[in-house]
């Protein structure tokens, strides 16, 4: 497993910096085989975190993408598992935490995701600020 490409695994968000970008490494060229990279996104004194699906492809029923609440990778705290390349626009995990988990297999890649998280202060409302000067790029590098 190829851990080193995923990046930093913590992501912060707060009210000054409340969106970031989490790209697949190399995206949107193909993504490498046997990959396994968690990230852990905070958002500070955040009432939800947001993950808006801007782009996703990964090999059907072999590539997947598992979003969650919390700071702890559980079954029990698992609220989207993903393969392919029809995603929800978007998943709200409630309170200040949200874990990503993407596995790939051992052959035949696709070229990934593009995911934007967003802090928001309430479960439906998000701070207008979003994106544009406060923009945080995660680009996946080799470390
Ligand atoms: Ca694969």
């Amino acid at each position: 497993m190829f851990s080193d490409h995923c990046g930093n695994s913590a992501i912060t968000l707060s009210s000054a910096f409340n969106s970031s970008v989490l790209r697949s490494f190399h995206y949107p060229i193909m993504y490498p085989n046997d990959m396994h990279c968690t990230w852990f996104v905070h958002g500070i004194n955040a009432a939800s975190i947001r993950l808006t699906f801007d782009d996703f492809f990964t090999e059907y029923q072999y590539d997947y993408l598992s979003v969650g609440r919390g700071n702890v990778v559980t079954d029990d705290s698992k609220m989207l598992y993903l393969s392919g390349k029809f995603p929800p626009n978007s998943v709200t995990a409630e309170g200040a935490d949200m874990w990503i988990d993407f596995v790939s297999n051992n052959f035949a890649g696709r070229r990934g995701f593009q995911l934007l998280l967003t802090w928001m202060d309430s479960v439906r409302k998000t701070k207008t600020k979003v994106a544009t000067t406060f923009f945080v790029h995660v680009d996946l590098k080799i470390l």
